[in-house]
């Protein structure tokens, strides 16, 4: 299928590490794809929907050890420390492919390894980029096809060129032999002992973001963990959001929003083009364009739902892949705790186990039919509002930037920076509170720049600087950033702002700030809005409480000020305009 000499001798060379049976080459077609998926039914790897009510959807289970992503084992193997940085585990190159050299050797033996060409964004868009991943699971195969575009052409693109060199084995899926390694220099990822997606994916977090940040800083563009959306007004003109929030914080869920009545009515649309990864670059017009490199949603499945999010459960209707959910044996289709009020009356759980409500416990997780990380992995193009400009190789031109976590009290529903300067300080002191629904402290903060923290491939420190020379390359020509918190709480600590569908009604003064029709009050830390420029139309809030939602509390961001020089503190080398920036915030509140 190619004449690349680099590829075919570095394929030979894993091959003679990790002694497969036999490999085969992904070409793409749905022939093979289907040869693969039967296959897979056969040893249980897969298992097969109800075809009228789910056509084209499977079932997997992953290993009972091995259903998130695992921070601890991950690691960035630069030939120098100070090449991680403070955020990143490390690993020298050399002592990490000895040790997983020694793991990876005889990995596959009796196992087909499969060599997968795949193109995170379009093939042949300018933005895109080439990885092959090699791995012995057809889960990993049939989930690549969703996730990225994949196959023949995918090669025929790369001609002599160079790829991302992605290499997985389940191997024994041991925890304790569990690594995800990445060599930024060598442009290199070896995953090994698991199955779970964000594992093993490579396309996803370990080349679009860890990889692909890492040639980002080196080639002048960025490579983010974003959502992008455009909102079109009644004129038929769109404009395009980026938005990065920690994780549990709602981004497939702002990406896909349904529009308010009071502006669905006046003929507002909104379309996704992105849910999770964002690759950015200045366009030849100085504006920073934007496309999502991948080509489907690794969604949580709980708590997904008709009312949280219409259109990415409409997105699971068909030829999807369902991770670790509960199989509703009444009609072989699937469940997870939020999906239905009403529970299926008999199930098998995600560990394969005989499931009834009655086994339910709230407070329990364990007695949970569905795993509270389950997935679904869907095609893109099945969202009812997926953005006519997805596959567009030239990307979508950004107008704003928003930042945001969960805060209970210190954040206001939305404030703008006063410049890019100031953005870039207010993404790197990025923060989500530990909530009561999770063990341990409530509102312990942590802080995750960017929503970047585990997926910085370099230095973060070098990162900041990264953000501040693009602002200086874009000048007047850089989106305006926000920070958002649509988590803020009452003293019972009920959410205040209803979310959802309504933060569109936020993202109408960020776009009125971006073409300079809102006005703002300028304070310490930013500009808020006039509460009464929030449309408050058919909801049941009042101005006084959006008055209290932007309300900012100098003896809270005083506190909050002693956590960011902590933080700035254990990064040990934070570029000195971002000092500046705390400096200023520290004599704003005085
Ligand atoms: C994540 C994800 O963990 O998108 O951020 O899966
Ligand atoms: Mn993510």
């Amino acid at each position: 299928m190619t004449k690349n000499i680099k590829l075919l001798s570095w394929v030979d060379e894993m091959a003679a590490l990790t002694k497969p049976e036999s490999i085969l080459w992904i070409d793409g077609s749905e022939e093979q794809l289907e040869m693969l998926r039967k296959e897979a039914m056969e040893t249980g790897e897969l298992i097969k929907l109800n075809e009228e009510k789910l056509p084209g959807c499977y079932l997997h289970r992953s290993a009972l050890n091995d259903v998130a992503r695992v921070e601890q084992r991950t690691f960035i193997c630069t030939s120098t420390k100070d090449g991680a940085g403070p955020t990143n585990n490390w690993m020298a190159p050399a002592d990490a492919y000895a040790k997983l050299g020694a793991l990876f050797d005889g990995s596959m033996k009796g196992r087909t390894m499969y060599v997968i060409p795949y193109s995170m964004g379009p093939v042949g868009s300018e933005f895109s980029k080439i990885g092959i991943e090699l791995t012995d699971s057809i889960y990993v195969v049939v989930s690549m096809a969703i996730m990225t575009r994949m196959g023949k052409a995918v090669l025929d693109q790369l001609g002599d060129g160079d790829f991302v060199k992605g290499l997985h084995s389940k191997a024994q899926l041991s925890e304790e032999d569990r690594y995800i390694c990445h060599f930024p220099e060598d442009n290199a990822i070896w995953s090994i002992n698991s199955g779970y997606g964000g594992n093993v994916l490579l396309g996803k977090k370990c080349f679009a973001l860890r990889i692909a940040s890492y040639l980002a800083n080196k080639e002048g563009w960025m490579a983010e963990h974003m959502l992008i959306l455009g909102i079109e007004n009644p004129k038929g003109e769109v404009k395009y959001i980026a938005a990065a929030f920690p994780s549990a914080c709602g981004k497939t869920n702002l990406a896909m929003l349904i529009p308010p009545e009071l502006y669905a009515k006046e003929g507002y649309k909104v379309w996704c083009v992105g849910d999770d990864i964002a690759w950015l670059r200045q366009g030849p017009d100085g504006r920073l364009w934007a496309i999502n490199p991948e080509n489907g949603f690794f969604g949580v499945a709980p708590g997904t739902n008709a009312h949280s999010n219409f259109n990415a459960l409409a997105s699971t209707k068909k030829n999807a892949i369902f991770t670790n959910v509960a199989l509703d044996t009444s009609d072989n289709t699937v469940w997870w705790e939020g999906m239905t009020d009403e529970k299926p009356a008999h199930a098998i759980d995600w560990k394969g186990n005989e499931w009834t409500p009655d086994k339910f416990v709230k407070a329990d997780k364990s007695t949970y039919a569905a795993h509270p990380n389950s997935r679904f992995t869907a095609p893109a193009e099945n969202c009812p509002c997926i953005s006519s400009e997805f596959n567009s190789g030239a990307g979508v031109p950004i107008s704003a930037i928003i930042f945001g976590g969960r805060r209970a009290k210190t954040a206001p529903l939305v404030y703008q920076s006063r410049n890019w300067q100031h953005g870039v300080f207010v993404g790197s002191t990025m923060a989500s509170e530990t909530t009561a629904a999770a063990a341990g402290a409530v509102g312990v903060v942590r802080r995750d720049p960017m929503a970047m923290l585990p997926f910085i491939g370099y230095n973060a420190n070098d990162y900041f600087a990264h953000w501040l020379d693009m602002g200086k390359k874009l000048g007047d020509k850089a989106p305006k950033i926000f920070n958002v918190n649509w988590f803020r709480t009452d003293d019972e600590g009920h959410f205040i702002w209803p979310g959802f569908g309504d933060n569109m009604r936020v993202l109408m003064w960020i776009l009125g700030r971006c073409d300079g029709t809102m006005d703002a009050d300028e304070t310490a830390i930013g500009f808020v809005p006039k509460a009464e420029d929030i449309n408050l139309e058919g909801l049941d809030i009042t101005v006084d409480t959006v008055k209290e939602l932007l309300n900012v509390d100098k003896e809270l961001w005083t506190e909050e000020t002693k956590g960011i020089d902590e933080f700035y503190a254990k990064m040990g080398r934070v570029p000195a305009e971002l000092q500046g920036e705390l400096a200023t915030l520290k004599a704003n509140l005085k």
